[in-house]
């Protein structure tokens, strides 16, 4: 289900699921790992409560900061060697400038314990080849090719284990763009004469070997893009670390399917619920190293909101930033991070521990979970200030506000639970709400979509969708720059009128409301027409017509242009079901590939 199926062709494209167009395997309620094991063993037990981890990429990629040999490169900073191609032996000569000088383990560790998360992962060697510790086996290292002369993962894993932090290392495991028989660099050395099993053999495995005995306990070795490895050699490092530390964890980027959790592509996050150890992982801007040029910095909301959205889906969310070349935090990030600690100070019992929504999410926002408690995390209020959670198959006891414990009143009619809010929600960010219950929260998924006219707009997205036919869920994956991978979830290859999709409805107000489709369209698919049927699910529904529009290329290194086209204007007269049905109108090729339907009050 999750085989890491990066293209064979493009050593690059490994394990993270690339291509533009790439079959998702995984619908909601999947499980990572070859049995329910993965989900419940006491190994991964820690890293399934953390929920939060800090992700730091720190390298001579940071003193560059996008800009090398004259010349800047936007995008990802960690890639620069790369993209200028610049020959091995000139970019040592210019890390030797890499002197960190203002680096404080104990500030960073400081940084990381404020900011809430339960375990940071550093870039021990990256694809460059250099590395951040002192190493026997290589001259490529910070101690040895730099004036810093010391080794800060040494002094990053006292502060850390003072703190009770875990500690992870990234390590680059097939990519090494230094050594003449390490992957990627195929512009100093001819790839075909490459010895792989030499480099794993010279570097790989003992710089491993170092990393798991020079620096204490770690809680994970974090390998990435396992290019052209057989199931052999991503099992023999798996092996090597449960051999020299039992108890470490190790990414599903070792390659062909094994790992301890699973890690989903960079900067992605599944469409529903995964069950198991995983983590998605996202950096605080666009680019993992420090870039000069990328100034794109999540606000606290945007990192509170999808900590909770993975969280509901019962991941962790892994976060990174890059460090610069001074060894400092970007001001940005940590400012950012404190802030999203002080919300976790208040709010972490709803973060922490929790496990996966039992209810899908809703107008409102998205829930968490732990046995007698669903944690309701409200990013809209409904203006009637009447909050709605359907599907509700326990009694709901009491409801109160996490942070401040203000009691809200709650009302059950059968399976719908509804609070009333206060006049302004406390925290526009999210706010928390505990609801207490007896009894069974069974997992529900099957449920109509709640559409209101409480909300500004409610999304219906492809992943909600009942698929008929040659219907099928896809990845769209592109990138703005280079390498800030973006994912969307589409409904793709809609060829012919039994290619039906479609959505239950729940209107909970009467009203006009105005139904947009937003999708994606290039020269194969404009042209091409689609119907919408809309109607209270038990009469004849409505027929709108469309024709589809061309947006532009499905150019994988480009955006991607998703287009809200209005389709209709319905008039609901009274709350109750609706079926929304959507389909070619005649037999051909591929309608377009839709991200989501908007519905839209009208106000
Ligand atoms: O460490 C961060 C990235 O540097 C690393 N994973 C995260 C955690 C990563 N390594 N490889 N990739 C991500 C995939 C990169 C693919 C690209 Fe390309 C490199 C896109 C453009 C350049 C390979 C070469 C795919 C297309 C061309």
């Amino acid at each position: 289900m999750f085989s890491l199926q990066g293209k064979k062709t493009a050593v690059l494209a490994c394990g993270l699921l690339f291509g533009s167009l790439t079959g998702i395997a995984q619908q909601p309620d999947q499980l990572w790992g070859k049995s329910a094991e993965a989900g419940t063993s006491e190994k991964t037990k820690w890293f399934r409560e953390a929920k939060f981890g800090l992700f730091l990429h720190w390298g001579p990629y940071a003193h560059f900061a996008g800009e090398i040999r004259g010349k800047r490169y936007y995008g990802i900073s960690e890639w620069i060697m790369n993209r200028d191609k610049t020959p091995a032996a000139e970019y040592a000569r210019l890390a030797a400038d890499f002197n960190p000088t203002e680096f404080n383990a104990e500030e960073w560790v400081d940084i990381a314990r404020a900011a809430g998360v339960k375990y940071i992962v550093l870039t021990a060697k990256h694809h460059d080849g250099f590395a951040m510790f002192d190493s026997k086996v290589s001259d490529f290292t910070i101690v040895k090719a730099t004036p810093y002369k010391k080794d800060p993962i040494k002094a990053l894993a006292a502060a850390c284990k003072k703190a009770g932090i875990k500690l992870g290392f990234y390590y680059s495991q097939f990519q090494d763009w230094h050594e003449p028989n390490g992957g990627g660099n195929g512009w100093d050395f001819d790839n075909k004469k490459k010895d792989y099993s030499a480099y794993y053999r010279g570097k790989s495995l003992p710089q491993i070997t170092e990393l798991l005995s020079n620096y204490g306990d770690l809680g994970i070795i974090w390998f990435d893009t396992p290019g052209n490895m057989s199931k052999e050699e991503s099992g023999a490092f798996l092996e090597k670390v449960h051999q020299l530390q039992p108890d470490c964890l190790v990414s599903s980027r070792v390659g062909n399917g094994l790992g301890d959790f699973k890690d989903f592509g960079d900067g992605e996050v599944p469409p529903g619920i995964v069950k198991g150890a995983w983590e998605a992982i996202f950096t605080h801007n666009d680019s993992w190293g420090y870039s000069a040029f990328d100034q794109n910095f999540k606000s606290p909301k945007e990192i509170i909101r999808l900590l909770a959205d993975v969280a509901s889906k019962g991941g962790n969310l892994m976060m990174n930033i890059g460090p610069m070349g001074n060894g400092k935090f970007p001001a940005q990030s940590e400012k950012y991070f404190r802030t999203t600690g002080e919300w976790l100070k208040q709010n972490g019992e709803g973060i922490y521990q929790t496990s996966y929504a039992p209810i899908p999410p809703q107008p409102w926002g998205v829930m968490t979970h732990k046995p007698g408690k669903l944690y309701l995390h409200v990013f809209d209020r409904p203006h009637n200030g009447k909050l709605l959670i359907p599907a509700f198959t326990a009694k709901a006891v009491k409801a109160y506000t996490l942070a401040g414990k203000k009691a809200l009143p709650v009302q059950q009619q059968g399976k719908d639970v509804w609070i009333s809010l206060p006049a302004v929600l406390p925290d526009e960010r999210n706010t928390v709400i505990t609801v207490e219950y007896n009894g069974a929260l069974e997992e529900q998924n099957a449920v109509p979509m709640v559409v209101s006219a409480q909300y500004e707009r409610t999304i219906l997205p492809a992943q909600s969708a009942v698929l008929n036919g040659n219907a099928q869920t896809k990845k769209m994956t592109h990138s703005y720059y280079f390498g800030d991978w973006k994912h969307a979830v589409c409904i793709g290859n809609l060829q012919d009128p039994a290619d039906v999709i479609s959505y239950r409805l729940r209107f909970t107000d009467p009203g006009d409301y105005k139904v947009y489709l937003n999708y994606t369209a290039d020269s194969t698919n404009a042209g091409r027409e689609g119907v919408l049927e809309l109607g209270p699910a038990a009469k004849e529904a409505k027929q709108y017509p469309f024709q589809v529009l061309f947006t532009g290329r499905h150019d994988t290194h480009k955006p991607l242009l998703f287009l809200d086209q209005a389709m209709a204007v319905i008039s609901v007269a009274t709350p109750g079901e609706w079926t929304l049905k959507l389909r070619p109108l005649k037999s051909g090729g591929e309608l377009f590939k839709l991200q989501q339907i908007v519905v839209e009050p009208v106000r």
